[in-house]
């Protein structure tokens, strides 16, 4: 009689998975391929528990298609280039390689004890010049394509970090690692074209619907910002009534042209600067420096009181000649549309905050049946039939909105637009610790790229410490003999560009080189790519819902259209897990709710800590650390395990002739778990399992006791299918069974339909006395079994509707009634 013991277990099974190599594919077409992937992580310190949440969760679908016969990749690397290994380095005087590798060596540890079933031999960093070699030659192919390019811009600044940021790093108008509020600089900065993308970007997500949470195509949706509409040329009249210039505006509703009162330019533009006149240039130039402190969710903000000051000019109507004041104000951005608009205050609130702010006219064009927005200051925005609007009157909105862009065209002042709020993706830093930028600047030549074959260009390893420190240009400037070069094409003195890429530039194409990451001819093995991509299952947090997902698919598209992949999608299916929380919050520092894994792994072992996260809720949702039980789940992995010391028939017997009830109920239980599997209920799959370990265990305790051959079916099957979520249990209890390692590629257990047939009940689950859900279960399943289907119901949550629970009483197998805090 063995002992359960998770430490023993632990010390055992990791070295002949090993030796095995049960992780690696086969990689040769003889059984179908699947791709899984887990977002590979950041090496900062060693893994936490949302590490811990997130790689059970891929785990558990990797090791689930590799039971059911496919040969699958499920990689693992790092995303190693980043600012705080530089920011470590410069505290400690060292080079940022230094704490990025150690960082690298602890998680790969953690990870290999949490027995993740990864494929370790394709392991990749980004850091690595192997890798970063190809990064630089994408950006090359990109360059080549007219995808990457240098302009002057302003970009956001963070005064702190001394660094350029992206507008998605922007988060309320302050730099999303360190708080502080960004300022705008001017600097060439390199963009990549991503804006030529956009309709792709968005069209294609309709191959993603279902198969990705809704949500995160909402946000990409969102940030894409597709929005239809017009360009419309106004004339601006010169002080002596003369036309000098067009300004052009982009509207949503040209229906509602002949509303507009009066015309907006932002503060900030540059245009803004042209246009006023000279006895307003003062006013302008004031009003100008106080709008440079707000960020562009301030100046959006409907509560806000409206600011603005006249620039002396007027705007004409091109549809019926009407001379419109123009003013300057924070309201209309400067790097949206095209930085100017003609103001409706009738049918849009913010113009008519600043038309009652400064007393300009509103006038109606759209009879709503609602009352004069004039009278109640409500712009109204419905439908409507236009009215005081010339050839247009009479027309629905919809009716008028492309009338009036046929009348603008026909005038030569406008055309139909579409305008989106995607921006270039702004891909420079002034960094030192990021793949450096393969440019070589040449007084003659300009810009010349790196050729190929002198590809990678590694970083300096000589700068450390103080030398990293920013500057507001990049440390690599300071590199004098790295810096000075010859130029490739002339041979004269040149340098190189200084600065390094975004490091989600490192994240949009990893997924491709883990199909070869040996390969040396190209980025990844044409022969290869296409056997493995797309990816079929994605696995990380909401928090990259827009960032990295839509970087990925933009670089995945310009490969394709490179002709040098089949994709044009890299990610099928996507699963955000929850996070972990402790006591309801996020763990934090500051909070000093966080949990140690380390800890947890200690006490309760691999098995269990993962087993626990995966049944503490479905998989999108958070899990709460205080509210779970990791030594509850430790009792049960015991339970499952002991069943094995029972058995004492022999493997390969015949099960038809064991004891039939408990024979349904494992049929049911594999059917059932394939089921839940394939639609992610992961956390019902645990609480059907525990179902089978108890209806065993009454077996064994009753009639033929272990050596009933349906209790062998049995306790097999408990052991290939605990092997998605507790690995090294579900290892030695296979081999307990008599069975040679190992249960990573026993296969899925096949069920018999003449099983099926059912001898369950009905349990009714209620919330709040009402009716909610009907499940059909095992007529002995227990309380706390009953308990966790019920809670774990789709209608349950719907109707519980985020609320938390008062009690919840249990009449198994017939009723569940939940009553809400
Ligand atoms: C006239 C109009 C009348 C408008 C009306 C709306 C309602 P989305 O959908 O977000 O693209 N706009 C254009 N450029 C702007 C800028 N740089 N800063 C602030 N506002 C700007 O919004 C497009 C609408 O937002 C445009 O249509 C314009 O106002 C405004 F009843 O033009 B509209
Ligand atoms: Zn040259």
């Amino acid at each position: 009689e063995g002992v359960y013991s998770f430490a023993a277990m632990e010390a055992k099974w990791p070295q002949v998975w090993e030796d095995l190599e049960v992780f690696t594919p086969a990689d040769d077409g003889s059984r179908e391929r699947r791709y899984v992937l887990d977002m590979f992580p950041y090496p900062s310190g060693d893994l936490h528990m949302g590490h811990a949440e997130a790689f059970a969760m891929g785990d558990v679908v990797a090791r689930y298609l590799r039971q059911k016969g496919f040969d699958v990749l499920h990689p693992i690397g790092w995303d190693s280039f980043g600012l705080p290994a530089e920011n470590a380095a410069i505290k400690r005087n060292a080079h940022p390689s230094e704490w990025t590798y150690a960082n690298i060596d602890t998680q790969a540890a953690s990870f290999k004890r949490y027995a993740i079933s990864a494929d370790w031999s394709r392991r990749l960093h980004t850091s690595d010049p192997e890798y970063y070699r190809w990064t630089q030659w994408l950006f090359k192919r990109f360059y080549e394509r007219g995808l990457a390019y240098r302009k002057d811009s302003p970009v956001n600044w963070c005064p702190k970090d001394l660094t350029v940021l992206a507008n998605e790093q922007v988060v309320n108008g302050a730099c999303e690692r360190c708080g502080t509020p960004v300022t705008k600089k001017s600097l060439n900065q390199w963009y990549f074209k991503i804006t030529e993308y956009a309709d792709r970007l968005l069209d294609d997500m309709s191959e993603l619907r279902g198969h990705w949470p809704e949500r995160v195509l909402a946000m990409q949706r969102n940030w894409i910002g597709r929005s239809e509409g017009a360009h419309v040329r106004f004339a601006i009249e010169a002080s002596d009534g003369r036309a000098e210039r067009e300004v052009t505006v982009f509207t949503t509703r040209p229906d509602t042209l002949y509303g507009a009162t009066f015309f907006v330019v932002a503060a900030d533009a540059h245009l803004t600067l042209d246009l006023v006149t000279p006895e307003h240039h003062d006013a302008l130039m004031a009003y100008r420096e106080k709008v440079k402190a707000l960020s562009d969710i301030e100046r959006q903000s409907t509560e806000r009181e409206k600011t603005g000051v006249f620039t002396g000019r007027y705007a004409i109507n091109p549809l019926n000649g009407e001379k419109l004041p123009v003013w300057a104000a924070d309201y209309v951005l400067a790097d949206y549309g095209t930085g100017a608009i003609m103001a409706v205050p009738a049918h849009d609130q913010r113009d008519l905050d600043f038309a009652k702010a400064f007393g300009l006219p509103v006038r109606a064009v759209l009879d709503t049946g609602e009352e004069d927005p004039a009278e109640t200051g409500t712009a109204t925005a419905g439908e409507g039939t236009l009215m005081n609007s010339g050839e247009l009157d009479g027309l629905s909105k919809a009716e008028a909105i492309p009338a009036a862009i046929e009348i603008l065209e026909k005038l030569g002042t406008g055309e139909k637009f579409v305008n989106f709020r995607l921006r270039d993706w702004l891909l420079s830093r002034q960094r030192f610790w990021g793949t450096p930028i393969p440019i070589i600047h040449c007084a003659e030549c300009g810009e010349v790229p790196v050729p190929d074959e002198q590809l990678p260009v590694t970083l300096p390893e000589d700068l450390r410490g103080e030398a990293l420190a920013p500057k507001g240009t990049s440390p690599l400037a300071a590199a004098v003999e790295w810096v000075n070069v010859e130029c490739p094409n002339c041979g004269r003195a040149a340098m190189r560009d200084t600065d390094t890429m975004d490091t989600f530039v490192d994240s949009s194409w990893y997924f491709l080189r883990f199909v070869s990451p040996d390969y040396t001819e190209g980025p990844f093995d044409p022969a290869k790519i296409n056997e493995w991509m797309p990816v079929g299952q994605y696995v990380g947090g909401v928090e990259h819902a827009i960032l990295h997902l839509l970087y990925a698919r933009f670089f995945t598209k310009v490969i394709h259209d490179m002709g040098l992949l089949a994709a044009d999608e890299p990610f099928s299916a996507l699963l955000n897990q929850g996070q972990v929380l402790n006591g309801g919050k996020a763990m934090s520092k500051s909070l000093g709710n966080g949990v140690d894994l380390g800890e947890q792994l200690d006490k309760f072992g691999v098995d269990a800590v993962r087993l626990t996260m995966i049944f503490a809720s479905p998989p999108e949702d958070d899990v709460d650390w205080a509210d779970v039980s990791p030594s509850g789940s430790a009792k049960f992995l015991a339970r499952a395990w002991r069943l094995g010391q029972d058995v004492s028939s022999e493997p390969g017997t015949d099960a038809s002739t064991g004891d039939r009830a408990l024979r349904v109920v494992t049929h049911k239980t594999i059917a059932d778990a394939a089921e839940l599997l394939d639609n992610n209920k992961f956390n019902v799959v645990v609480a059907r399992l525990m179902e089978l370990v108890n209806a065993t265990r009454k077996t064994i305790d009753s009639g033929a006791g272990g050596a009933d051959p349906a209790v062998r079916e049995a306790v097999e099957a408990v052991a290939v299918i605990l092997s998605l979520f507790a690995p090294y249990t579900a290892e030695d209890l296979w081999n307990t069974l008599g069975h040679p390692a190992s249960v990573v590629n026993a296969g899925w257990p096949a069920h018999e339909a003449s099983l099926l047939v059912h001898d369950t009940v009905t349990a009714v689950v209620q919330v709040q006395g009402k009716v909610r859900d009907r499940l059909e279960v095992s007529p002995d399943i227990s309380e706390d079994e009953l308990r966790e289907l019920a809670l774990a119901s789709e209608n349950v949550q719907r109707a519980m509707d985020g609320r938390g629970i008062r009690t919840v009483i249990v009449r198994a197998p017939k009723l569940v009634n939940i009553v809400p805090a």
